[in-house]
């Protein structure tokens, strides 16, 4: 096909990306290699922590061909998930757990794959015969490099992409095809000497601009890791339950963001009281986090941060209900409920965590308990 009929092609897939429910389109080359460098060295840095999946697929990351043999083209996508203005009240409320923005209702994973298959059907159509890939998040590409490469917005200091005029709140999803369209002009970066959100990181994750320590990110901590949330961080993570917003509430290209249209991501007015959360059983879990991205973490994560939270609340007398998960099954949430009982109740917990755990068997929560008594020095 000719250029022109090319750029005419772009046009008509632009317009249906909008049609869609898109509010960003944008055109990238296949090429991440000072990306993948980049992506190689914070591997070595071990930045990934336990996300094993991110070492796993590296050739891919640094190789698209590897995706889609062949690949010429990304079409790279824009979701804004901008519900409601955040700022750093919610600290504030410490009864309250906080929840990302992105995650209050539906999951992104479903509702744009869905958008994308209705694009890539007629992408078929406009360019029969070509290769795709549809990827929203899950895939083994670097979404980033890719978007500002295709203008989306710029890679900011806190490592998400932004854009003048709509901020960072939003999500980023692709087409990946082995037809050469015409590139769009990549993102200009406009940061310039602000530090905002390096500054206003609680666990310092943004070890220097546009390197972010995953091991340290209460993103990372209370949504990636799977184990006991190390000691160190527990109290910064105050009273986020489910990733955390704090660079991006403080930049300052997010007093521009526009809310969305996307009934999808407007939270259904639900309450997010600690006491009500560390009482879900299961099926309560299960049925209320249905079709959020929270049910990714299941209940005795969820319940992990949720048992952190209340032990930074600083009011005693949510102390009975960590007392009742201290019977729970889940070896993890009751470890991390000894933790908030001596957060709450300092050397006042350990009558009641001896005892209640009596007969606990279980290393990590004895582990817990071991900590508490050597930071008060009690013997057994
Ligand atoms: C792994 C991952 C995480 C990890 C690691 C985050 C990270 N910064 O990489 C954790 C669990 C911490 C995480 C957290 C979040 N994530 Co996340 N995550 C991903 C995932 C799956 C891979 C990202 C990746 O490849 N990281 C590897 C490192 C090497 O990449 P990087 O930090 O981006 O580093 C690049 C640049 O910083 C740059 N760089 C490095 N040095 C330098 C120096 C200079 C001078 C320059 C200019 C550039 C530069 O090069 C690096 C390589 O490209 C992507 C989806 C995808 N497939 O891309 C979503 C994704 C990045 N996440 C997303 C979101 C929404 C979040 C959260 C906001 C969720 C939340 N509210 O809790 C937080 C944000 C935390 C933060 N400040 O980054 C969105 C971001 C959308 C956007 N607007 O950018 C994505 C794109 C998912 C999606 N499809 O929408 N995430
Ligand atoms: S807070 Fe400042 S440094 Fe961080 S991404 Fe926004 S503009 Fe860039």
């Amino acid at each position: 096909m000719d250029s022109q009929v090319l750029t005419d092609k772009v046009d008509t897939l632009r317009r249906e990306a909008f049609r869609i429910g898109f509010d960003g389109f944008g055109v990238a080359r296949p090429e991440t290699a000072q990306a993948g460098e980049r992506f190689q060295q914070w591997l070595d840095l071990d930045y990934d922590g336990e996300m094993a999946y991110m070492g796993r697929w590296n050739d891919k990351r640094r190789d698209m061909s590897k995706v889609l043999p062949d690949i010429q083209s990304v079409i790279c996508l824009r979701s804004n998930y901008f519900t409601a203005k955040k700022d750093l009240g919610f600290l504030g409320r410490k009864q309250t757990g906080d929840v990302s923005l992105y995650a209050l209702n539906e999951d992104y994973h479903h509702v744009l794959t869905d958008r994308l298959k209705e694009l890539e059907e007629i992408v078929k159509r406009e360019l029969p015969d070509c290769n795709s890939k549809i990827y929203v998040d899950t895939g083994p590409i670097l979404e980033k490099p890719l978007a500002q490469n295709a203008g989306l917005g710029w890679i900011g200091k806190h490592t998400n992409l932004l854009t003048e005029g709509e901020g960072s709140w939003y999500f980023l999803s692709e087409i990946l095809l082995d037809v050469a369209l015409p590139p769009s002009k990549p993102a200009v970066n406009r940061c310039g000497t602000c530090r905002e959100c390096i500054d206003i990181c609680p666990t310092r994750a943004i070890v220097a601009p546009y390197v972010l320590d995953s091991r340290r990110c209460i993103s990372y901590l209370t949504i990636e890791l799977k184990g006991a949330i190390p000691v160190e961080f527990r109290k910064a993570i105050g009273n986020r339950v489910y990733g955390c917003d704090d660079c991006q509430i403080v930049c300052p290209w997010n007093s521009y963001a526009v809310a969305t249209k996307d009934n999808e991501f407007y939270s259904p007015g639900e309450t997010w009281e600690l006491v009500d959360l560390i009482r879900l059983d299961e099926e309560q879990f299960r049925e209320r986090f249905r079709r959020s991205p929270i049910k990714r973490l299941k209940r005795r994560g969820f319940l992990r941060n949720v048992a952190v939270a209340l032990g930074n609340c600083g009011d005693p007398k949510v102390a009975p209900y960590l007392i009742d998960v201290l019977a729970d099954e889940e070896p993890l949430i009751r470890a991390h409920a000894v933790w908030a009982l001596g957060e709450l109740l300092g050397q006042g917990a350990l009558d009641e965590i001896d005892k209640r755990l009596a007969d606990e068997n279980d290393a990590l929560v004895l582990e817990e308990v071991r900590q508490l008594k050597t930071r008060y020095s009690h013997a057994r």
